[in-house]
């Protein structure tokens, strides 16, 4: 059988994955410092890329680095297994780059992205939620595209052969068990904020907003008119010029 080629694309398609990346932090629990802290350190917190739902993401992403700002040691970490996180602790807020790697059959370059790393509490009942130590979340849900991904990377992606990329049934042709999709869940949970009933209703939101503001744009729109006529009367009643008219 001939193996599949390292470097042939499939024409005309794109594969996404999304995932989740960010960060949580909690103040320490002065009864409980963690022993090996350092006197100065406020917070305990943990920066992560992690999959919807906790999907596991390995099977496309290689390694994750996490450059953490230059006050710690070895600053830049590496993580070559799931959880890809990195759990610290710290007194400062600070921009983490994170850099995903693929699979080596991906053939792709690594993809950067940055983080800010939130260690107080913001929005409304910031000070409540200060004052009960609660964690502080701060993430994002984003996918990657990988357009025309090489046909080893495809069969890894979605866990079936090209077969000319058409859609295929559950099952059929599969050389590496279940069919891999990018679907989201149709609910959310506790544990996971991102799904089919959370997209929809920001879809809801974004289209209210446009409502808004197209009725903004009219109104706007009808106070030009307005002043626009005035203006005209005032010329029309002063008889002054247009071009020559000064206040
Ligand atoms: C700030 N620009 O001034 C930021 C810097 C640095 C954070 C934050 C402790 C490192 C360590 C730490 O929290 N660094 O002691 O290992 O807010």
């Amino acid at each position: 059988m001939p193996s599949t080629p390292a470097n042939k694309r499939v024409r005309g398609v794109s594969v996404f994955r999304p995932f989740i990346f960010g960060s949580e932090a909690q103040p320490f629990d002065p009864e409980k410092r963690p022993a090996n802290a350092p006197t100065d350190h406020t917070h305990q917190w943990r920066i992560f890329v992690k999959g919807i739902n906790d999907e596991d993401i390995s099977y496309w992403v290689k390694k994750v680095q996490f450059k953490l700002h230059e006050t710690y040691a070895q600053n830049v970490r590496t993580v070559e297994a799931p959880p890809f996180e990195v759990v610290e602790t710290g007194w400062g807020e600070f921009e983490i780059q994170i850099k995903i790697y693929f699979v080596p059959e991906s053939n792709e370059k690594p993809q950067t992205l940055w983080h800010s790393l939130k260690l107080h509490p913001y929005g409304p009942d910031a000070e409540g939620i200060k004052e009960r130590r609660e964690v502080v979340t701060s993430q994002n849900y984003e996918e990657v595209i990988f357009n025309e991904p090489v046909e080893p990377f495809y069969e890894v992606l979605t866990g079936g052969p090209t077969a000319g990329a058409a859609p295929r049934a559950k099952g059929k042709n599969s050389k590496q068990g279940a069919i891999r999709t990018a679907e989201l869940p149709n609910s959310d949970s506790p544990k996971n904020p991102y799904s089919r009933a959370t997209e929809n209703k920001e879809l809801d939101r974004m289209s209210e907003a446009m409502k808004t503001v197209e009725t903004m744009i009219k109104e706007e729109k009808d106070r030009l008119t307005e002043r626009e006529k005035t203006l005209a009367e005032l010329r029309e009643t002063e008889g002054v010029p247009a071009a020559t008219k000064k206040r």
